[in-house]
């Protein structure tokens, strides 16, 4: 059943992940690559590689039929999309089915149903998820728009239905900025995506970002794999997560398992998913967005769950029932905490710094685990995302963990860059973190002389 060949339709760090995986489960691999990324350990690490095209990503990793001429050129069954690129795009998933290649990801149904996400929000309302008080589907009118926010409330924060990711939204505290925030935010949605829809919601205040990982197979096998923390982010992207949360009870732990879990089901998903939730300072959690995708901060779920989901994504999709559905649910077993490092200056507003390392000396030992695709003499290209390597140590409990970061971090030589290690360092000695306190406005309040 088991695929015999697939292609991965990424590059650097999740290309190799999933490239890793395959050779455990005896499965060959294509890399397709842009020139830029010829001479990268991914390219050389695959037992065949397919040029796709010049550096740009809308030349290359986003041109869907050089992607598929490949796969078809070399035989390959299945096309892992990674994250970011394609990974969300319905239309790459159709343009796979149809010429009989199978898209490790959901249904194009399900891609496009949480895309839009004012219908998501809608889904999971009806089926029992908790999601924020706000509009019931996007607005037609400012008038409608008015009468929302009062029955819920300011302030109120108006959502591009296209959006996600943080784009396209506008908080409203005084009624006097409603019309022209519902107008800006029409707007904006209009021209970032060409779609002007918007909704409204309650603003949740200092919340925390908490998402649930689930499985799904064709067995009927759903299950959440705990959830993961990513509340220190900046300007949405996110710079270090952790498995578990510290901010949820073994109770609210559980209730948003179940209702991750409610969710899969709704939506008849398959492979693997993330439902993200909004936690409010009372400990009360919200359905924020469903990403059909797998994630940057995976490893964190499968260092504190004993799985490896891009395994199981493989099977999933290769019509097999996932090896991890017997495991508790729910239990997470010691802590884990993943540091993204970038290429990029903390000191002068996480300015991206291109260049080639000149030495790379990554941790190792008991309880480090580095996710990268850098080797001395790589150059991180401007072209694409400036991730050098992702950091995840794991520990019995937190505190351990912690000291492992501690470790791992004073071990690892990056030389040639600027990274973002100096400021990973100095979250891991501030005492909001420390106690497990992080809200999603932790850099602005915590880190302020770093921006
Ligand atoms: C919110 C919110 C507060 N209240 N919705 C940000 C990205 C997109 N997924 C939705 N986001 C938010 N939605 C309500 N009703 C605050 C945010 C938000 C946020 C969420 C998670 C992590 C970081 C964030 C940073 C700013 C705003």
């Amino acid at each position: 059943m088991m695929f015999g060949k697939i292609l991965i339709a990424n590059r650097g760090e999740v290309a190799l992940r999933v490239m890793r995986a395959a050779r455990e489960l005896g499965v060959k691999t294509v890399a397709v690559y842009s020139t830029e990324d010829a001479d990268t350990y991914p390219v050389r690490y695959a037992d065949e590689a397919v040029c796709i095209g010049p550096a740009p990503a809308n030349k290359s990793y986003l041109v869907m039929a050089n992607i598929i001429e490949a796969a078809k050129q070399t035989g390959a069954e299945a096309i892992h999309p990674g994250y970011g690129f394609l990974a969300e795009n319905a239309d790459f998933a159709r343009a796979c089915a149809e010429e009989g290649i199978v898209f490790i990801g959901p249904s194009p149904e399900c891609i496009e149903s949480m895309g839009d996400k004012s219908s998501a929000r809608e889904t999971m309302k009806s089926c029992g998820v908790p999601t924020v008080p706000g509009s019931d589907g996007c607005l037609d009118t400012v008038e409608e728009a008015r009468e929302f926010a009062e029955r819920v409330g300011y302030p109120v924060l108006i959502k591009a239905t296209a959006g996600g990711g943080g784009k396209g939204m506008r908080e409203v505290h005084d009624p006097a900025d409603l019309e022209a925030q519902y107008k800006a935010a029409r707007t904006e949605a209009g021209a970032a995506f060409g779609n002007d829809g918007v909704y409204l919601e309650k603003l949740v205040l200092r919340p925390r970002h908490v998402e649930v990982q689930i499985l799904a197979d064709d067995f009927g096998n759903n299950v959440a794999l705990c959830e993961r923390d990513c509340s220190i982010q900046r300007r949405h992207q996110k710079l270090v997560e952790e498995a578990p949360s510290p901010a949820l009870t073994e109770e609210v732990r559980r209730a948003m398992g179940v209702a991750a879990v409610k969710a899969v089901r709704a939506t008849g998903y398959r492979n693997a998913g993330t439902i993200e939730f909004l936690l409010d300072e009372r400990g009360h959690f919200y359905f924020m967005e469903m990403n059909t995708r797998v994630q940057v901060e995976h490893p964190v779920t499968e260092q504190i769950t004993g799985t490896d989901i891009i395994k199981e994504q493989l099977r999933i999709a290769a019509g097999e029932p996932m090896s991890c559905a017997g495991r508790a649910p729910f239990v997470p077993s010691g802590h884990a905490i993943e540091m993204r490092i970038n290429a990029e200056d903390p000191a002068h507003g996480f300015r991206p710094c291109p260049g080639t390392v000149t030495a790379f000396e990554p941790p190792a030992g008991p309880g480090v685990r580095v996710e990268s695709y850098v080797r001395a003499g790589t150059r991180i290209s401007p072209y694409y995302d400036s991730l050098v390597a992702k950091v995840i140590v794991s520990g019995q409990d937190r505190a351990e963990a912690v000291a492992r970061a501690r470790r791992a971090l004073d071990e690892f030589v990056v030389e040639g860059i600027a990274t973002t290690i100096p400021f990973h360092k100095r979250v891991l000695e501030n005492e909001v973190f420390l106690a497990g306190e992080a809200t999603t406005d932790f850099i602005e309040t915590q880190m302020g002389d770093v921006l």
